[in-house]
């Protein structure tokens, strides 16, 4: 029925329809992995001179002082931590720690925002503890997608719950002795609460950024944020208190080289000592859901 010609130019034909399917294929499998709410942006890196962000956050007026938690229904928690205390306020000589603060928004000196370079995370590993009954650190940041290692120091059972808005519930018990966990979270949200279905008081908070430019102000309410792009930026400090925090921002030139000061303040009559500006505004309320 068929030549021995035609036979050829058939078995041709099929070869070369297999062959543009299965490169058809190959391309439509490249994986999908920025499940972020935002566009995804061209990768463009940044590899000029940096410069920082550094201040200090202040407590006006008197801070509520720690409250004494009631840990009696699991004694393995008052054993190792028999003063433990509320952490909502940790104020020191005038100075508030666990202050999340973070470019919120802006951009470099050449117009790029500082949501659309590609940043790579720190290398530093991110661990979150469970040590005496509460979490170590109590407030955190991390990147998008970065790997946040949960451990559990404590000889009990902590049930990890991540309550994310806009990142995936994440539930997990972690009995005494047990492996490290790991999650991570794909979408950016300042900031994901964090509890323990075992112990009511335990809770922390972890900031979920596109880019490395955060810090959490240490006991002495001090804060350096490294590596940034000369620029100007919204600067964003974040409390936790009440259902969603409190937000305060200001605006910062970051020179070359060059520290730029971003320093704010919470408490009474919150005017930030005296640097006028966005401080002054009041404060906005959670959910911020804008694009980082
Ligand atoms: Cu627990």
């Amino acid at each position: 029925m068929f030549t021995k010609q035609t036979k050829v130019w058939l078995i041709l034909t099929i070869a070369l329809s297999l062959l543009t399917l299965a490169s058809a294929c190959s391309k439509s499998e490249t994986p999908e992995t920025d499940t972020s709410s935002a566009p995804t942006k061209a990768s463009k890196t940044y590899s000029g001179d940096v410069g920082s962000i550094a201040g200090s956050i202040a407590y006006n007026g008197a801070a509520p002082a720690p409250k004494k938690i009631d840990a009696s229904a699991d004694p393995a928690c008052g054993s190792k931590n028999p003063n433990l205390t509320t952490e909502d306020n940790v104020v020191k000589d005038g100075k508030l720690a666990n202050t999340f603060v973070y470019i919120k928004d802006g951009a470099a000196t050449d117009g790029t925002k500082i949501g659309d370079y590609s940043w790579t995370a720190p290398s530093n590993p991110i661990t979150l503890d469970q040590l005496g009954c509460q979490y170590k650190p109590h407030v955190m940041g991390a990147m998008v997608n970065q790997v946040i290692t949960i451990t559990n120091s404590d000889p009990t059972t902590h049930n990890i719950h991540f309550t994310p808005k806009n990142n995936p519930d994440w539930n997990q018990s972690q009995p005494n002795g047990a492996p490290p966990m790991t999650h991570k979270l794909a979408r950016t949200e300042v900031l994901v609460p964090v509890k323990c279905n075992q112990h009511p008081w335990m809770k922390s908070y972890i900031g979920v950024l596109r880019h490395p430019f955060f810090a959490v102000s240490g006991e002495d309410g001090s804060f350096t944020i490294k590596g940034v792009p000369p620029g100007t930026y919204t600067v964003a400090a974040w409390k936790e208190g009440g259902a969603t925090g409190t937000e305060k921002t200001m605006q910062v030139t970051v020179a070359a080289n060059g520290s730029a000061k971003a320093d704010f303040a919470f408490g009474e009559a919150a005017t930030a000592g005296g640097t006028p500006g966005l401080q002054m505004m009041p404060a906005i309320e959670f959910p911020m859901l804008g694009k980082h």
